[in-house]
């Protein structure tokens, strides 16, 4: 049985969506941010220390980290997602893997911890811009010809790196990243992605 711990309009959604594309039956237990505040609820706490989504329970053991999570469910249900170890396509695999949550996510919270700060945060808006540009950037121009990362089809960094392509788009950055306002576009017409987003509730990244 899998239980999927998430939080809404956050980047858990990539693991209902990994779920759908994977066929697995699964069970959403479903959190709510604070209206004020856009905190995770306490309730998520008393799961891990960190109270964060996603957490996902697999026949009862909690796994946390999306890319972790994502590495256990393609291990066990989709290896046809993750190039064959050894090869070179796996190495690529892995650094874009890690890239989505270890790069991409540093200057995008960033961005959004010191947007609440107003003019405070004006000696540091040159730098955080800066780097999301070199970061969405750097996801252009990864992307291949056929619209993906990596291999000529879906694969698990794909799913890792829809989220900061969504969260490009929504900084209207459609203009500037043509390959990349593709790819949002393809992975949000799959039936797989529009079944997650039916199940997972509110998400303004679509
Ligand atoms: N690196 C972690 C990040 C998890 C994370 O920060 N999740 C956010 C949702 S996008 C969260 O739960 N935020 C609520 C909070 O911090 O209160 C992962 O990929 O699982």
């Amino acid at each position: 049985m899998i239980k999927v711990h998430h939080l809404n309009n956050s980047r858990s959604q990539r693991i209902l969506w990994l779920l759908e594309e994977l066929g697995c039956k699964y069970e959403i237990v479903a959190y709510q941010r604070d209206a004020k505040t856009n905190f995770a609820p306490p309730e998520l706490s008393a799961i891990h220390a960190l109270g964060k989504s996603p957490m996902v329970e697999i026949d009862g053991r909690l796994i946390t980290e999306s890319g972790a999570i994502v590495e256990v469910l393609c291990d066990r249900f989709g290896q046809h997602m993750v190039p064959e170890a050894g090869t070179d396509a796996h190495i690529e695999h892995l650094e874009w893997m890690h890239f989505a949550e270890g790069s991409a996510m540093t200057p995008i919270l960033l961005g959004l911890y010191t947007g609440r700060l107003g003019d405070a945060a004006a000696p540091l808006r040159p730098r955080i811009g800066e780097q999301l540009n070199a970061h969405f950037n750097h996801m252009e121009s990864g992307l291949r010809d056929s619209g993906h990362f990596v291999v000529d089809e879906l694969s698990a960094a794909d799913i890792m790196l829809s989220f900061p392509a969504e969260v490009a788009m929504r900084q209207k950055r459609a203009g500037k990243l043509p390959k990349l306002a593709a790819f949002v576009d393809a992975i949000h017409a799959r039936p797989a992605w529009k079944e997650a987003f039916e199940r997972g509730g509110q998400y303004d990244f679509a």
